[in-house]
C-alpha cells in the first residue's frame, strides 16, 4: 500500500464504523445484552458458534449480501434464529428467508424490537416491514459497543431517512420511501456534542443521502448546530443552488463540502435516470454558485445509461475538471435489486449475474447498449485517471489558498492507481485508447484482458 494512503487512513482498519448495528444495538429490547462483530475490523473471517446466544442480526448492503447469508446459515445451522436485515434483505426479502428465521425490511427501529420480543415469545412472523410503523424516530447509535480507533470515521450522523426523488437506479426510494423522515433536531444536537466531548471530534459527516432535501428543515438545523463549531461534509442535491438561505447556513454551520449526485452531463441521460427535477444546461451556473459560498464540491457521475457511450463519459470528466470539482467519482450503472432498473434489465433479459458481490460499481453486471462491457470498465478507469492526473488537481485546486486535505486526497487516488497498474504491469487507462486503431488490443493490455477474453465479452 502506497506511503500515502496509510497516512490518509491513519492506518485505521475500516473507513466507518458500522451505523446500521450501532442503530440496531441502541433500539433492543431490555433484557437482552448485545455484541457487535464487524468483520471488517477482526483479524480473520468470524467463524459461527452457538455460545449461548439468543439470536443472531445481519446487516447487508448488496456487495455483503453473500457473506451475511453465509453466515446465517452458519448460524441456522447450530440452531441459532438468525433475524437478516438492512439494504438488501429489504430489497430482495424472498431471497433473504432462504436464510434467515426473520426478515426485517427497512428501519430497525420500526421492526426489530418486535421481531426479538416476538422470537422470546415463541411467536415470531417471517417479515417484519418498517411501514406499519413508519413513524418510529430515527434512533441514536450506541458506539460504547464499537472501538473508535478501528475506524477512520467514527460519528457518522444520520439525519434523514428515504428521499422524495425517484431514480430509476436508487435503492433508497424503493425501501425507504419517497417521504423525508427527519430526525429530531434536538437528537442531532445531542449526539454531535456528546461525540465532541467523548471523542474530541471536529469533522463530522452527515450520513445521509440528501440531507438539505427539506430546505426549510436543513436551515433550521444547521442554524441549530453553528454554535457547535464544527466542521461537516455530506451529500446533497443539486437543488441547494436556489437557496441563498440555505447555503449561507450550511457555510456559517461549517460545511465544508457535499457530494453531488450529478449523474451526467447529457440532457437524455438525465430523463433516462428518472432525474426529471434537474437541467443540466443549468449545472454549471448552479456549482458556481455553491462553489462562492466557500463550499467543496465532489461530483459523482455514473456511467452505463443506454444513451451513453465512451465520448459522453470522457465529457463528464471534461465537465467535472472545467467546473474545478476537487473530487470525483465515477460508479458504473448498477441495477440493484428493488430497483425500477432492475425491474427494467430483468425484463429485458440484459442481466449478466446475480453474484451481489459484484454488484458494487466497478464491475459491468448487465449488457450495456452504446458499449461492450470492456470498454465501459476501460472508460471508468480512464475517467478515474484523467481526473486524478496531478495535472488535471493542479488546474482544478490550484496552489493558493492551499486546499490542503483535497491536495492530500487527489495524490493518495492518483499513486493509489499508479501504484496499482504498475504492480500488475498494465498500461494506465486513457481515454484517446478508443481512438487508436488498434484500440481493442489497448484495452485488453490495460484491463490485464488475453484477446480471447476481450472477444468473449
Ligand atoms: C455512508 C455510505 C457509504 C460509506 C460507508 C458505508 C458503510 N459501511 O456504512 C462508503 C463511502 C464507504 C460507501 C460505499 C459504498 N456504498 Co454507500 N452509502 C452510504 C450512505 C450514504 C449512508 C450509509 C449509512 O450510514 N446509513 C445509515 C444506516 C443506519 O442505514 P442502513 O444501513 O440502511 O441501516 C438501517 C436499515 O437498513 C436497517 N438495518 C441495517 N442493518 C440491519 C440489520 C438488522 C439485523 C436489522 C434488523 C436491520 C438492519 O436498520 C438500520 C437503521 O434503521 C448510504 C445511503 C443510505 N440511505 O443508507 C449509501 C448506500 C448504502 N451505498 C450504496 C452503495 C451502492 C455503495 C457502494 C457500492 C458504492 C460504490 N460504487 O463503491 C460502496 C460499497 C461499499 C462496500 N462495502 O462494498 C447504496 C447501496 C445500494 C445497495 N442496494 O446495496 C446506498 C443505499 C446508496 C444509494 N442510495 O443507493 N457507502
Ligand atoms: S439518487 Fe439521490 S436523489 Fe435520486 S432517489 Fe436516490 S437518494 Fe434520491
Amino acid at each position: 500500500m502506497p506511503e500515502i494512503i496509510r497516512k490518509m487512513t491513519f492506518s485505521r482498519r475500516a473507513l466507518f464504523m458500522p451505523l446500521n448495528l450501532a442503530i440496531c444495538a441502541a433500539v433492543v429490547p431490555e433484557g437482552w445484552d448485545v455484541e457487535i462483530i464487524d468483520e471488517n475490523v477482526t483479524d480473520s473471517p468470524h467463524v459461527p458458534s452457538t455460545g449461548g446466544l439468543d439470536a443472531v442480526g445481519i446487516g447487508a448492503m448488496t456487495t455483503q449480501a453473500r457473506r451475511a447469508y453465509e453466515l446465517a446459515d452458519g448460524y441456522r445451522a447450530l440452531g441459532v434464529p438468525v433475524i437478516l436485515g438492512g439494504i438488501h434483505p429489504s430489497a430482495a426479502p424472498d431471497e433473504a428467508l432462504q436464510h434467515a428465521t426473520i426478515v426485517c425490511k427497512g428501519d430497525a427501529e420500526s421492526t426489530l424490537p418486535a421481531a426479538l420480543r416476538d422470537l422470546a415469545a415463541g411467536r415470531a412472523k417471517q417479515i417484519y416491514d418498517w411501514r406499519d410503523e413508519p413513524d418510529t424516530p430515527i434512533a441514536s447509535p450506541r458506539k460504547d459497543l464499537l472501538n473508535p480507533s478501528d475506524y477512520l470515521v467514527f460519528n457518522p450522523i444520520q439525519t434523514t431517512r428515504g428521499c422524495p426523488h425517484d431514480c430509476t437506479f436508487c435503492t433508497t426510494p424503493a425501501i425507504f420511501g419517497r417521504q423525508f423522515r427527519k430526525r429530531s433536531i434536538e437528537s442531532i444536537v445531542e449526539e454531535i456534542r456528546t461525540a465532541k466531548e467523548n471523542f474530541n471530534t471536529r469533522v463530522f459527516i452527515f450520513s445521509d443521502d440528501d440531507v438539505a432535501g427539506d430546505h426549510k428543515w436543513a436551515i433550521e438545523l444547521f442554524e441549530a448546530i453553528r454554535p457547535l463549531k464544527i466542521k461537516w461534509a455530506s451529500q446533497c442535491d443539486i437543488l441547494i443552488s436556489r437557496s441563498d438561505r440555505l447555503l449561507a447556513a450550511m457555510h456559517d454551520s461549517g460545511c465544508v463540502g457535499v457530494i453531488l449526485g450529478l449523474e451526467s452531463t447529457k440532457a437524455s441521460t438525465l430523463h433516462q435516470a428518472g432525474k426529471r427535477y434537474v437541467n443540466a444546461d443549468q449545472y454549471i451556473r448552479q456549482i458556481r454558485k455553491i462553489q462562492a459560498y466557500g463550499i467543496s464540491l465532489w461530483g459523482s457521475f455514473i456511467f452505463g445509461f443506454d444513451s451513453d457511450d465512451w465520448r459522453d463519459c470522457m465529457d463528464a470528466v471534461r465537465f467535472a475538471q472545467k467546473t474545478r470539482l476537487c473530487m470525483s467519482c465515477y460508479p458504473i450503472l448498477t441495477p440493484y435489486p428493488g430497483t425500477r432498473l432492475y425491474q427494467q434489465y430483468q425484463a429485458e433479459g440484459r442481466l449478466l449475474t446475480d453474484d451481489w458481490e459484484k454488484y458494487n460499481g466497478s464491475t459491468v453486471v448487465f449488457r450495456p447498449k452504446k458499449m461492450m462491457v470492456n470498454e465501459l470498465r476501460h472508460a471508468q478507469m480512464a475517467a478515474f485517471h484523467e481526473f486524478y492526473l496531478p495535472r488535471s488537481a493542479f488546474h482544478r485546486l490550484g496552489l493558493l489558498p492551499l486546499k490542503r486535505n483535497s491536495w492530500m486526497a487527489n495524490l493518495a487516488i492518483y499513486r493509489g492507481l499508479a501504484y496499482y497498474y504498475s504492480q500488475k504491469r498494465r498500461p494506465l487507462p486513457r481515454f484517446r485508447h478508443f481512438l487508436a486503431a488498434d484500440a481493442n488490443r489497448r484495452i485488453a493490455r490495460s484491463l490485464g484482458l488475453s484477446s480471447q477474453v476481450w472477444m468473449d465479452t
